[in-house]
């Protein structure tokens, strides 16, 4: 909901876009605009076509519009009312949220229990994902955080580093068809560290093929001086700019410009199950689904 840090003048900035109460993420009003806000998304972030998957040479059918289900679908986890299941303070407060998902949820197999634990250390916060399930299915967890690194204004002209020299091509569905395309000379290049642009495109909602170092991405915002750090374990990073909340009341709406936030959804490759070449997204009986995620703030 809230994430405050502070700014080059050691004033706390509110980085994330929230709604003002958490009974509001109960609400139609805002499950209905489907923007996710801060939400773990599951069983499936992403995209997945053809009404479903294969598993086990066994078509499983799951719950879509049109052939494509978006972010686990409908009733999806996100709008389950999770427990705490563990919290402590010190050094490095946490808290770990858990559900139990059932078989047939959505069309998934597999009864999961999924925990989510979100930790503070001295500059970040670290989202760490864990699920097992008792017989085989997909997962594929991330978190739809939205980012303003000076809390107000637009994420335009922000200075953008994301370490990928590929992306997924997707359909006009938005479904990745299965091939690569290379960013370079293209508007999707940011292996450098540029000003986020919408020139030539609507905002991203791309997502980005990952490479092997430690540093995934990074975002800075002159104005705040604050500078955010992406690490994750998993292969892509979906990179989402809405141009606009619409009609739907976020914290402080009134002082958003277009373009007013960005995410960095740490997941599998969209549509994985359908890709036999992207990287599995198959869960066994006996093994844990691991995400982990963090978030590294400093002033520059
Ligand atoms: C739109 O296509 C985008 C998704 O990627 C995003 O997660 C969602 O809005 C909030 O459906």
């Amino acid at each position: 909901m809230r994430l405050e840090v502070p700014n080059r003048h050691g004033n706390l900035t509110d980085v994330v876009i929230g709604m003002p109460t958490a009974e509001d993420y109960t609400k139609a009003t805002y499950q209905n605009y489907n923007f996710y806000l801060g939400a773990t998304i599951g069983r499936y972030a992403g995209r997945i076509s053809k009404g479903g998957f294969h598993l086990n040479n066994q078509f499983i059918s799951i719950t879509n519009h049109e052939g494509v289900q978006l972010h686990g679908g409908v009733n999806s986890i996100d709008k389950i009312l999770w427990d705490v299941e563990d919290q402590g303070g010190g050094a490095h407060p946490f808290v770990i949220f858990s559900i139990e998902d059932k078989a047939g949820s959505n069309g998934y197999p597999g009864n999961i229990k999924l925990k989510a634990k979100y930790e503070l250390t001295e500059n970040a916060i670290k989202i760490t994902y864990t699920a097992k399930t008792d017989a085989p299915t997909v997962l594929n967890v991330t978190n739809h955080v939205y980012f303003n690194l000076k809390g107000r204004g637009s994420t335009e002209g922000n200075e953008l580093y994301i370490n990928a020299n590929h992306v997924l091509q997707v359909d006009e569905r938005l479904v990745p068809t299965g091939k690569l395309i290379d960013v370079h000379h293209t508007p999707l290049d940011y292996t450098t560290e540029i000003p986020l642009h919408f020139e030539g495109h609507y905002g991203l909602d791309t997502p980005f093929v990952l490479e092997a170092e430690k540093l995934k991405a990074s975002l800075y915002n002159a104005e705040s001086g604050i500078q955010m750090k992406v690490f994750t374990n998993q292969p892509a990073l979906v990179v989402f700019t809405p141009q606009d909340f619409s009609e739907l009341k976020v914290r402080n709406h009134e002082t958003f410009n277009r373009f007013p936030a960005i995410c960095f959804e740490c997941q599998n490759f969209p549509d994985a199950p359908n890709h036999p070449h992207f990287p599995s997204s198959v869960l066994l009986p006996g093994e844990t689904y691991r995400n982990e995620i963090a978030y590294q703030f400093d002033v520059k």
